[in-house]
């Protein structure tokens, strides 16, 4: 889709309206905290957000509907917070607990807008349909260099390819196996190779990412029997999923671990980036960097580049160096 241009008059009525509602969402705090009188301060996790509803659970597993304090900044999937229990089903949050990590990303005016906190684990999902695209993977792995967490590329929906299909669409991950990111091979459906998934999900937060219509809820689904979460149908027409999961949402496994589902993107816009930043996003870049002739060269046309070098001597894959400098073009230096 699109991204939607917003004039700079509908942007203030935006802000307008969003500081009214907030202050309104403000005096609701209150009152609920006003409610919760004595009950005192514990700590929660943030299960899911809903504008400005959070869905907070409790040391016991139980999950509570909250209100949040304004001033709190914006906590989600993921946060750890401080709360007080209003009634049997719902309370106020008090505080924001510092995070470990944040993944961002950007909202229709291009802003930076946390989406998860404290993940340790990064699961980007794709399958042979829709096509995966090397570009958004690119874009994931950068970010995951980025903010230091590391990434695990899953391909699911392996039932999808018979014969020696199913070896040679594995294939094309090798370049990201020999530079050092694992890959596994899924089937949501069939629940094939699910094992070895638990087990890279033991003991960690993750985050599934992807496109939308990759199976990411049906992975959740898959490893959590009990659990009923929505998916959504492949069209067609377009090969491409419908927009089903529209909140990040944080799961327990039964053997251990947390793991969120977040809404699908067809893009994965990186803002924010130096040139330098992009460079360390591309881990096999690393031994080559600072060896070229020029001290700011782009890689793409200089003499004396070793990053084009160790392409030509293949230690460099022609596809990861393409889509560097597609990403050097999109983000600012
Ligand atoms: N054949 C096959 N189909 C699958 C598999 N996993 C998911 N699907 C189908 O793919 C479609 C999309 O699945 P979802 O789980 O909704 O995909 P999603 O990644 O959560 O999509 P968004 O929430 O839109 O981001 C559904 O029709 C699923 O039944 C699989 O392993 N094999
Ligand atoms: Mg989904
Ligand atoms: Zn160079």
């Amino acid at each position: 889709m699109a991204r939607r241009r917003l004039s700079k008059q509908q942007k203030n009525r935006i802000q307008a309206i969003q500081e009214k509602r907030r202050g309104r969402l403000d005096s609701k705090a209150r009152q609920s905290l006003s409610a919760a009188g004595e009950s005192p301060p514990q700590e929660g996790r943030v299960i899911i957000r809903h504008g400005a509803t959070l869905g907070i659970m409790d040391a016991q597993g139980k999950l509570y509907r909250c209100q949040t304090r304004q001033n709190i900044g914006h906590p989600v999937c993921g946060d750890w917070v401080i709360w007080q229990q209003v009634d049997e089903t719902t309370g106020v949050v008090t505080a924001l607990l510092p995070r470990n990590s944040v993944l961002s990303r950007p909202d229709y005016s291009g802003r930076q807008k946390p989406l998860a906190a404290n993940i340790t684990q990064l699961v980007i999902v794709l399958a042979p349909r829709p096509e995966p695209s090397g570009y958004l993977l690119d874009q994931y792995l950068v970010t995951a260099e980025t903010i230091a967490i590391p990434p695990l590329i899953a391909i699911n929906k392996l039932d999808l390819l018979e014969g020696g299909l199913e070896h040679e669409f594995l294939q094309r991950f090798d370049p990201y196996r020999s530079i050092g990111y694992p890959v596994i091979g899924v089937s949501a459906k069939r629940e094939h190779g699910l094992d070895l998934l638990i087990d890279k999900l033991k003991d960690e937060t993750s985050i599934l990412l992807g496109q939308s219509g990759v199976g990411k809820s049906s992975l959740v689904n898959a490893l959590l029997p009990t659990m009923s979460v929505e998916t959504g149908r492949l069209s067609d027409a377009t090969g491409l999923g419908r927009h089903t999961t529209s909140a990040a949402t944080c799961y327990s496994l039964p053997q251990g671990g947390e793991l969120i589902d977040s809404p699908g993107v067809r893009s994965f816009r990186l803002t924010d980036l130096s040139q330098q930043e992009l460079e360390r996003g591309f881990t096999e870049f690393h031994p080559f960097l600072g060896r070229c002739r020029f001290h700011n060269c782009s890689h793409d046309h200089e003499p004396g580049c070793a990053i084009q070098a160790a392409m030509e001597s293949g230690e460099i894959n022609p596809l990861r160096l393409e889509n560097f400098l597609r990403l050097s073009q999109a983000v600012g230096r």
